[in-house]
């Protein structure tokens, strides 16, 4: 029981049919690496607010990190169903242990490799490949959050060099990381993608105090003092706010995906709770009303499933539209704090504990809910879709 107990998958329409051996393979060794590596810690790190930074180099050796990225630069060559299996395990171990990964594979090796210099891609993708560095990604800003494209943080260019001044905030992984890709207008107003490495004078990244969710991943500022930034160090191939929002995809995706786990661990806790625990002289999982809720979380999580499959394979043939990745990533995440909550409710007042896993889900689902775009904004996302009418402009 606990957080520690046996974990077992949901799989009611039989999925793992569809998936190939690779997959399977791929997606069990994450479990295993989860049940050993995460599991057995996180409440301790989620109680005393500790971001583990030796799980960085275990999860590189894992191939946790760049699944999608080319071999040639030490990624994993997959397709976006193994991706999004990784995800999917992770999460259920923590979703601040799969916002690591989400924005060292999604938000920093991501583009790197599809807008760096073949020289960027060799010098930083088989280190956060493997662990080695750290990245973090730098959008938001103190007043620029659901709408990144108002950004005030500015590039000078100076000739042989630039000058980067501005701050950023609300940033997964910055107190630690090694290198941030930061965004940031031009003196054309263009938005620039900006390799900043951690030693660059004038480039601090204090830690944000007093968060209640995510509380094993850092989370910080980056604060742009004059720093000097070489003329190689800007992402050449792509510029404009869809540069940062075609990385947002990416992770908007695998957050899809690891809702499903998050949601499949608050089942099986309470599936098996339920089966234990007497009232009236019987299970609880014999009363009706515990029977809707799991009867409801059951179907919710298969619905999910089959979202992302189709949502993956889409994905790989390159037909998956940014409304696409908005509807499965604000479907799944709702559902998944609606059964962390269900799920909390059978445990009865055992469940306000961290003996089990659904509070500090809950909390965490409370950052995926909002970052990565907004809830609201993922349904506005698709009011545009479908009216042709955008409400943020
Ligand atoms: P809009 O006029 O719609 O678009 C501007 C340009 O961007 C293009 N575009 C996209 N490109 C690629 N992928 C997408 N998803 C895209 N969405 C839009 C668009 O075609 C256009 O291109 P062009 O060439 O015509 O200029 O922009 P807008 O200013 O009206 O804003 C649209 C809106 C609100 C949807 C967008 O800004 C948005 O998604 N806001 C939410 C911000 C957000 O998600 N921030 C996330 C920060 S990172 C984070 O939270 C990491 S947490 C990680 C972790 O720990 O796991
Ligand atoms: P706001 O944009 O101020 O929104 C406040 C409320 O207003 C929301 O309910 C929103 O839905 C609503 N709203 C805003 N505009 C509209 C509209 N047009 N119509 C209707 N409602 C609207 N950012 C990064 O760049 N990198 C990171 O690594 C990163 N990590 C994060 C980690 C954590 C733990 C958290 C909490 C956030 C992180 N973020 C990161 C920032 C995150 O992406 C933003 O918090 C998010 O985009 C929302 O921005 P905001 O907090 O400024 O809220």
């Amino acid at each position: 029981m606990g957080t520690n107990r046996d974990f077992e998958s949901v799989d009611f329409y039989n999925i793992d049919e569809i998936l190939t051996d690779e997959q399977k393979l791929i997606r069990n060794s994450v479990r295993d690496f989860v049940s050993r590596e995460i599991s057995p810690n996180i409440e301790e790190w989620f109680e005393n607010n500790h971001f583990p930074i030796e799980i960085v180099k275990k999860m590189g050796n894992s191939g946790i990190f760049g699944p999608t990225v080319n071999e040639k630069y030490g990624g994993g060559g997959l397709d976006y169903i193994s991706y999004g299996l990784i995800m999917q395990e992770l999460e259920r171990g923590d979703s601040g242990m799969r916002s690591t990964a989400s924005v060292q594979s999604s938000l920093v090796m991501y583009p790197i490799e599809a807008y760096g210099s073949e020289e960027q891609k060799k010098k930083y993708l088989p280190k956060l490949a493997s662990g080695e560095i750290l990245g973090c990604f730098g959008l938001t800003e103190p007043d620029y959050g659901s709408d990144p494209g108002g950004m005030v943080s500015k590039l000078k260019d100076e000739g042989n060099y630039y000058i980067l001044n501005g701050s950023k905030m609300w940033i997964s992984n910055s107190p630690e990381a090694d290198i941030a890709i930061v965004w940031a207008k031009d003196e054309n107003k263009r938005i620039k993608g900006i390799i900043v490495e951690k030693g660059m004078e004038g480039f601090s990244a204090p830690k944000t105090e007093g968060k209640l969710s995510l509380r094993s991943s850092l989370t910080g500022e980056l604060v742009f003092n004059n720093v000097k930034i070489p003329k190689e160090n800007i992402l050449p191939n792509k510029d404009g706010l869809g540069a940062p929002l075609g990385c947002l995809d990416k992770a908007r995706y695998g957050i899809s995906w690891g809702a499903i786990g998050v949601a499949m661990d608050c089942y099986d806790s309470a599936k098996k709770y339920s089966l234990e625990r007497k009232q009236f002289g019987k299970p609880i999982a014999s009363f009706q009303l515990i029977q809707k809720k799991l009867a409801e979380m059951l179907t919710e999580i298969t619905k999910a499933q089959l979202l992302c499959w189709r949502l993956g394979k889409l994905m790989d043939s390159g037909k998956a539209k940014s409304s696409h990745i908005s509807l499965a990533k604000r479907n799944n995440v709702e559902i998944a704090l609606k059964i962390a909550r269900d799920a909390r409710q059978i445990h009865g007042g055992m469940g306000i504990t961290n003996d089990f896993p659904m509070m500090r889900h809950m909390m965490n689902l409370e950052s995926v809910i909002t970052y990565e775009g907004t809830h609201d904004i993922h349904l506005l996302i698709l009011g545009n879709e479908i009216t042709g009418i955008s409400a943020f402009s």
